[in-house]
């Protein structure tokens, strides 16, 4: 370590935070002249960005350093937050709003001759996660540091995110997101930190001089995993903390022997094949795709973050039976379940630790979250798979469930089909290793992402488990949303009108504090600049689908947004058939019925999976009815029907604001939680939804009165299932009609959507045609109470004011109290 004769000028010398304008203006100068070898003669926007970004960065680096020392030398527990999905989107406008130097850049920038907004859009969306999943753990993050409490997170570093889409000819097209094109300034490259990962090769076993069986695994292929540290700014608080993604290197360059050979070409090829680990993410969303690269991804990432931990941990000294009283380690999803699994490794096979004392450390570390009901998205990786990449991984599993299996068996001598049930073998051919069982047997804490979803795994997919474990290992924690995102950064002029009635920006903190402007909602100054602030986020939409769409769309019209992934369980179709039914409508209405009628613009959004065929039919659909909607005259300004291409986060930041109603009307009991219908209603936007996921919860919360629920609920489903599958239900004569229209090509080749209309005259998994007469009377409803300004805008003010719940904030602290048994750390 450094002699104390030199850490005065340590001391002296060390990089301070900016204080005002002119020093991030000489610090922006200084990284255009010199980080980027560029001048004044040539900045452009790009450079400009750059610039900024590094000056804020080393800002965040201050503060990063001196929360890591703080939280090293305080020595408390620590949360990690694995996931294979960070949904980060743009950096440099939360890291400002954040630190709270947003002002200081803005006219920094302003002096030296750049707009703020010009740069902001310079900047590649990180978007490494397909949908809410990925962007709860962003959520999470910065709640995380705002809240102070000392947590990781941990994923990977992928140099492709989620594909770009365009639309061709009415069709998805994907095309690859390399983000990385210019280096990213928010991230710091630990070349140091490296640590070598094994796949594949034998295992054996022999007994040592204690004459104790000693496991050893080697013999594979080896890769290493790199880290890039990116921080993680708190909202009104210095702590910065650390998101580590891994990406993957070769551990040798070539293959000498080869290279002096002068076989070139096959010198470098496994360097290159270590590379593609972590060279893309999976684009599916609530889907299993059995990959082996999946598989290796998911090793690579849990291996190298638990060979992190356990090194931080070891630092300490402490005995191993202490481990979770310093660590705690959420499982995001079953992807990272192999961490169960590699830290029972690492305490029997490399610390020499005995089994159950080992398993009992590893269980009380991770706490698992379930995010779908879905069957086709649970994990279940095939056995010789498995065995084939993780020989000595497939073997402790081997043992967990033996153990797992004599305690119930203990506990339930008589029940013989229980244990085939609970078994994480799934005696299939092959036999199937099944994720989120291991994943509950290997947690402390399980837990759902709202109410009815957390009700809905006890007594459906794990019910079983409620059965050996009881009741109390299986939770509650509903999801929830960054107030700084996803209000203050997306919506400031919301943000600033709120912050003037209560008197400061606390809510940002504090989101119940909301509740002190429910007494404005019938105010009728208020309710004016709130209207003018929602026209103008209408507009700010308006210009942007002027620009990327190529036609105009009427602020003063109903905006009707469903924008998420698109899926059958979702029910965009569901949507689109309501859209041509109002078509139908307005071609058939007089000049008088015309005049009463509430003007809309639909607005969809939402990648598929590129093999998603249903999903994919759907989105073709939309674009088809688009172009004969916008091009009817006789339609006028009554209907617009929009769809917006490669939906990301950025986009939704301009899309949230700018919504009268949004829809999130899956099947019920199909949609987990859902994350958006939060945002909607957080910037002023009424739900139209089913009675399902948060949905339920933002009802409790904000009033019946405040939102338009419609549909059957989660426990007829089954029921109604049945009697499609035994009996010929008949088809809702509206969504009738619209199939006529659709066959009959009044959108085109009717051709494209036999499978799709299929789909709902057939089975009717989803219920579309259930549900379709009362999605009807909602929205006939909406377009009612639309028409009624005042209180519409009451109810809209109503709602935004009781929203405080769905703030992650509040999740954060459900999980450190009742799951990780963490506690902040303040950095005064
Ligand atoms: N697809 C759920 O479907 C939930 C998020 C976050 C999802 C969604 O309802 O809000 O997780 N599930 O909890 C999975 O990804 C498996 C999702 O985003």
């Amino acid at each position: 370590s450094i002699p104390s004769e030199s850490r005065q000028l340590w001391q002296k010398f060390g990089v301070k935070e900016f204080g005002g304008k002119e020093e991030f203006q000489q610090e922006f100068i200084r990284h255009v002249e010199t980080t980027l070898a560029r001048s004044i003669y040539n900045c452009d926007d790009l450079a400009a960005y750059q610039a900024a970004s590094q000056a804020i960065r080393d800002r965040l680096i201050v503060a990063w350093n001196k929360t890591q020392q703080k939280h090293t030398t305080k020595d408390r527990k620590r949360v990690y937050y694995l996931s294979l999905e960070f949904l980060m989107g743009r950096a440099m406008d939360n890291a400002m709003l954040n630190a709270g130097i947003k002002d200081i850049t803005k006219s920094g920038v302003a002096d030296l001759g750049f707009k703020i907004e010009d740069l902001l859009e310079q900047e590649p969306d990180a978007a490494l996660g397909n949908g809410g999943l990925g962007r709860l753990a962003a959520c999470f993050i910065d709640s995380i540091a705002s809240t102070n409490y000392p947590g990781w997170g941990y994923g990977l570093r992928y140099q492709y995110g989620i594909f770009k889409q365009r639309i061709v000819d009415g069709y998805q097209v994907e095309s690859p997101d390399y983000w990385l094109t210019f280096s990213n300034p928010w991230e710091i490259p630990r070349y140091e930190i490296q640590i070598d990962i094994m796949f594949y090769g034998y295992t054996r076993k022999y007994t040592n001089d204690d004459g104790k069986v000693v496991h050893v695994w080697e013999g594979g292929e080896q890769v290493q995993a790199v880290a890039y540290d990116v921080p993680v700014p708190g909202y009104g608080t210095e702590t910065t903390n650390n998101l580590r993604l891994w990406a993957s290197k070769p551990t040798r360059e070539f293959d000498f022997e080869k290279f002096n050979a002068g076989d070139y070409e096959s010198s470098v090829r496994e360097s290159q094949k270590a590379e593609t680990i972590s060279a893309v993410l999976y684009p599916n969303d609530n889907f299993y795709s059995g990959k082996e690269l999946r598989l290796k991804q998911q090793y690579f990432w849990v291996a190298a973050s638990l060979n992190d931990i356990v090194r931080r941990f070891k630092k300490t000294h402490r005995p191993w039976k202490e481990f979770p009283d310093q660590v705690a380690i959420q499982l995001n999803d079953t992807h990272p379940t192999l961490a169960v699994v590699e830290l029972q490794r690492i305490l029997i096979d490399m610390e020499g630790v005995e089994w159950d004392a080992a398993w009992n450390i590893v269980t009380n570390t991770f706490g698992y979250t379930n995010h779908t009901v879905l069957p086709e998205a649970l994990e279940k990786w095939p056995v010789p798979l498995f065995t084939n990449l993780l020989p000595r991984h497939m073997e402790i599993i081997y043992e967990i469930n033996l153990f797992f299996l004599q305690k119930v068996e203990k506990m339930f001598p008589k029940e013989r089909d229980l244990l085939a049930r609970v078994s994480i073998i799934e005696e299939s051919t092959p036999q199937q290793v099944r994720m989120a069982y291991l994943a509950i047997i290997g947690s402390h804490k399980v837990n759902g992402v709202a109410e009815l979803h957390s009700e809905l795994i006890k007594t459906t997919i794990f019910k079983d488990f409620v059965t050996i474990y009881g009741p109390d290992k299986f939770m509650n924690v509903t999801n929830g949303i960054t107030p700084r995102r996803w209000l203050h950064q997306a919506n400031p002029k919301l943000s600033d009108l709120i912050a003037s009635k209560v008197g400061s920006y606390d809510f940002l903190k504090d989101l119940n504090l909301l509740k002190k402007i429910e007494p404005l909602a019938h105010d009728p100054k208020f309710q004016d600049e709130w209207v003018t602030i929602k026209k103008f986020n209408k507009a700010r939409l308006a210009a942007h689908i002027k620009q990327s769409n190529g036609f105009e769309v009427n602020v003063n019209a109903l905006f009707d947004v469903q924008v998420k992934r698109i899926h059958e369980y979702k029910r965009q179709q569901m949507n689109i058939f309501g859209v041509i039914h109002r078509y139908l409508s307005i071609k058939a209405m007089t000049k008088e019925e015309k005049k009463e009628a509430t003007p809309r613009v639909c607005i969809f959004g939402g990648k598929s999976a590129p093999g998603y065929y249903m999903a994919k039919t759907i989105i073709k659909l939309i674009n088809a009815v688009s172009e004969v909607v916008n091009a009817d005259a006789d339609v006028g300004d009554l209907l617009k029907v929009v769809f917006i291409a490669d939906y990301n986060v950025s986009k939704a930041e301009i899309i949230v604001p700018a919504s009268d109603i949004s829809q999130h009307i899956s099947t019920a009991g199909t949609e987990a939680s859902g994350t958006s219908n939060m945002k909607f209603v957080l910037n002023g936007g009424l739900i139209l939804g089913t009675v399902d996921g948060a949905n339920i919860e933002i009802t409790r919360e904000v009033g019946e009165n405040n939102i338009f629920l419609f549909g059957h609920l989660a426990e007829s489903v089954e029921d109604l299932r049945h009697k499609h599958r035994f009996s010929d239900v008949p088809l809702d004569p509206n969504l009738e009609k619209v199939f006529n229209a659709i066959e009959s090509g009044t959108f085109g080749d009717p051709n494209i959507y036999v499978s799709l209309i299929s789909s709902v005259t057939g089975s009717d998994y989803y219920l579309v045609s259930d549900d379709f007469q009362s999605y009807l009377d909602a929205q006939k409803l909406v377009d009612q109470d639309f028409k009624n300004k005042d209180t519409w805008v009451s109810r809209s003010i109503t709602a935004v004011a009781n929203m405080g719940f769905f703030s992650s904030d509040r999740a954060i602290d459900e999980y450190a109290e009742s799951i990780w048994n963490v506690e902040p750390i303040s950095m005064e």
